[in-house]
């Protein structure tokens, strides 16, 4: 039997980012926040009061080398204490300087094999820290014309991703992000979603895009893109933000929530929800804050999704009836869900209105006399 909309509701899992309660900025400059954590472990912390108040947001994606340690088994055993698993995997290949002209892709094979080495160091720490996938994205691409050879780029591309997924273990799924631009401002190597199927195609079954909901055009439409994805057996999961000019990593739901009310119509058709994950950078709002609301976020509009009425929405398509159709999708935006997400998250021992919990409970005062308060700095980025 199908579970029930509250049920379905119920099993929502979210990933939240480390690098989303982390020092981040623009490229004009990076501000540190009062409380903001020192380390990994404090990263984990908020993360746990994220998850304390929704209730369904178990597992956090870190990202390497910014949240190396020296002991990965204490890492995984502080997760485990918080009630946390560790999410997926983010290799990063995009700060070294080594990496100014490309990574996996670059003309260098000195270049290729060090960032080879560091998706397999991945592969392993994954491993160590109970994670079940890789979720890659890369900076590379050219900025001119001619500049580089587009075609040997990508088989250089293809090998070296060949190299890492050998290396996965069963249990390791390999997540392909794609981009349209930035850093690259002329030939991303993986720009669009059509590259990254490609390449999962020639890799094998366990890899799958990933769809970071800031790295399309604008007015792309990205829940086509999902339904096609998986369609293909091929949709890994998402990156969740929201924009309104470029990569924004603006909260999630923020500027159009309809669009992610869409995303969700799509997803709620699937047997197994893909993996889901935030990826946000707060640079102005409260970091802990901002996270709680980007759950509550994709939280309500999953139970959105959950209420459109399939049978209805099938007739009114069958029968060509254009609007009718349309008002099947309508009629479930506009219902209001925060009772129903409410009742799910204090069935599950959450906070029922989360963000005036985190505002009541103190958590940002403590971790601002406990951490201190800091000031503006220059640089510096996800940790
Ligand atoms: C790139 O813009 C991206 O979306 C990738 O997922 C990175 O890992 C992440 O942002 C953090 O910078
Ligand atoms: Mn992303």
């Amino acid at each position: 039997m199908n579970p029930s909309p509250e049920q379905a509701l119920a099993q929502l899992e979210i990933e939240t980012p480390s690098w989303g309660y982390g020092d981040s900025g623009t490229r004009f400059a990076t501000f540190q926040q009062a409380g903001r954590p020192r380390d990994v472990f404090e990263r984990l912390e908020d993360a746990a009061e994220v998850h304390r108040l929704t209730g369904c947001a178990p597992a956090v994606a870190l990202h390497f080398p910014w949240d190396r340690v020296d002991d990965l088994g204490a890492l995984r055993d502080h997760a485990t204490a918080l009630g946390l698993r560790i999410g997926a995997v983010n290799p990063n290949l995009f700060q070294d300087a080594d990496y100014k002209l490309g990574s996996i892709t670059h003309t260098d094979e000195r270049v290729r094999s060090k960032a080879v080495a560091h998706l397999l160091e991945c592969v392993q720490i994954a491993s160590e820290l109970g994670s079940t996938a890789q979720s890659l994205w890369f900076a590379d691409g050219t900025n001119y014309p001619g500049q580089g050879d587009l075609i040997a780029r990508r088989h250089r591309m293809i090998d070296a991703l060949a190299q890492v997924y050998a290396a996965l273990p069963r249990e390791q799924e390999m997540l392909v992000e794609y981009k349209l631009f930035e850093p690259a401002f002329y030939a991303t190597d993986l720009a669009d979603w059509g590259s990254a199927l490609l390449v999962c195609q020639k890799l094998g079954e366990r890899a799958r895009v990933l769809v970071d909901l800031g790295h399309h055009a604008q007015g792309v439409n990205i829940e086509q893109i999902v339904a096609f994805l998986d369609d293909e057996g091929r949709l890994g999961g998402f990156h969740f933000n929201n924009r309104k000019y470029a990569d924004d990593d603006l909260i999630v739901g923020s500027v159009n929530p309809f669009e992610l009310f869409l995303i969700f119509v799509e997803l709620a058709r699937m047997a197994v929800l893909p993996r889901l994950t935030i990826d946000q950078a707060h640079n102005v709002e409260a970091k802990v804050e901002a996270m709680v609301l980007s759950v509550v976020n994709i939280q309500e509009a999953y139970a959105k999704a959950l209420l459109v009425d399939r049978d209805a929405l099938a007739d009114a398509q069958s029968a060509n009836d254009v609007l009718g159709a349309h008002e099947v999708l309508l009629d479930a935006y506009r219902s209001d869900v925060r009772p129903r997400c409410a009742r799910v998250r204090a069935g599950a021992g959450a906070a029922e209105d989360p963000v005036a919990a985190l505002r009541a409970s103190g958590y940002v005062e403590k971790t601002i006399s406990e951490r201190g308060a800091t000031a503006a700095v220059a640089g510096g980025w996800g940790q």
